[in-house]
């Protein structure tokens, strides 16, 4: 059986990768659609698998005869055109965060909790990279015990930002290397050779809407609303992999070596963990792959319970699109 799909919002970083990726796993497709702004409709994308495909502007009527729609435009458009898309009867499975958190729209990571999909009633959100990164990599670490506790603090690339991020990484890297000046618009400081431990606005308590996310969309997916997180999210001049350090306080007192070999058969994951070969993940090896590699796998010094690690996974491919073509695949496997 082949399925009619449209991307919307197809000329971003994320909705280019969807393109990719449904290639790269032979999605069956009957027609597929590439929906952008006015100002992209008309080019002609040239696919390896389905043909020339010219891209079409996004509007309500552009939905129809779909059976599955790929996301990958922000909020404001993912909510103009929500109401479309339902009507015409496709699966929207939607990368923004607009719906996330409505508890009638199921929030998945395949790996960990795919039949939730199946709950859903027209729509299905895609989680933030980060927060699915860092769930993949502990997935395996809730199954052994309950986890009660997640201090995290993830390095993100420069890549989550968009199109915009790596071209104005590098161009403030060249422009310091040659002793000119710099522009800061993507971000709100200096990236190059810098750190910014701001992502999305400050909220009452102090914590960013990124920081927020993984408290929030971790309860849902994991199934955990009383988990509690803190987390710091960190900008850094990394082109394309989001890296996090996360500190997991579980129930029991797990053994060390049951949590690196259940880690190591986990859905998802790659177990990058030899301190003695200086082996561990870093996130120059983990772009343009879809596993989260994991390691630095040791008891926390400070709780009992707690089991530190770092994992690495490539945000634009498992924190985006890789993950939303795979609530796809779920949601055909079962036609
Ligand atoms: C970021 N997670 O890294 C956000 C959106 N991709 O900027």
């Amino acid at each position: 059986k082949k399925y009619n799909v449209a991307i919307l919002g197809a000329t971003g970083a994320v909705g280019m990768e969807m393109l990719k990726v449904l290639q790269e796993r032979d999605f069956p497709i009957q027609e597929l659609r590439l929906l952008a702004s006015s100002r992209s409709a008309g080019k002609v994308i040239e696919t390896e698998k389905y043909g020339s495909v010219t891209i079409q502007e996004a509007k309500d009527s552009a939905f129809e005869g779909m059976n599955i729609v790929l996301g990958a435009a922000e909020n404001d458009i993912s909510k103009k055109f929500v109401d479309a898309i339902k009507a015409s009867g496709a699966a929207y499975i939607d990368n923004s965060s607009a719906f996330r958190m409505d508890p009638e729209v199921p929030l998945v990571v395949p790996e960990i909790n795919p039949e939730d999909a199946f709950t859903h009633k027209g729509v299905i959100a895609n989680p933030n990279c980060s927060t699915i990164i860092t769930l993949v990599a502990i997935n395996a670490i809730n199954r052994l015990s309950p986890i009660e506790a997640l201090y995290a603090s993830t390095y993100q690339a420069v890549s989550g930002a968009g199109i915009k991020g790596p071209k104005e990484m590098y161009e403030q890297s060249r422009n310091i290397l040659e002793g000119k000046d710099i522009e800061c618009s993507t971000f709100p400081y200096q990236i190059a050779y810098n750190l910014l431990p701001q992502i999305g606005g400050f909220g009452e308590n102090g914590y960013t809407s990124e920081e927020m996310k993984l408290q929030n969309e971790g309860r849902k997916i994991l199934h955990l609303p009383e988990l509690k997180v803190s987390c710091t999210c960190v900008r850094v001049p990394v082109e394309r992999s989001h890296s996090i350090s996360a500190n997991v306080i579980t129930k029991d007192r797990l053994e060390l070596e049951d949590v690196r070999k259940a880690i190591s058969e986990a859905a998802g994951c790659k177990l990058k963990d030899d301190t003695e070969k200086n082996i561990y993940p870093m996130p120059i090896e983990t772009s343009d792959q879809d596993l989260v590699y994991v390691g630095r796998i040791r008891r926390d010094l400070v709780c009992e319970n707690g089991i530190n690690l770092w994992c690495c996974g490539d945000q634009v491919r498992k924190g985006a699109a890789t993950n939303a073509v795979q609530i796809a695949q779920l949601l055909i496997s079962r036609d």
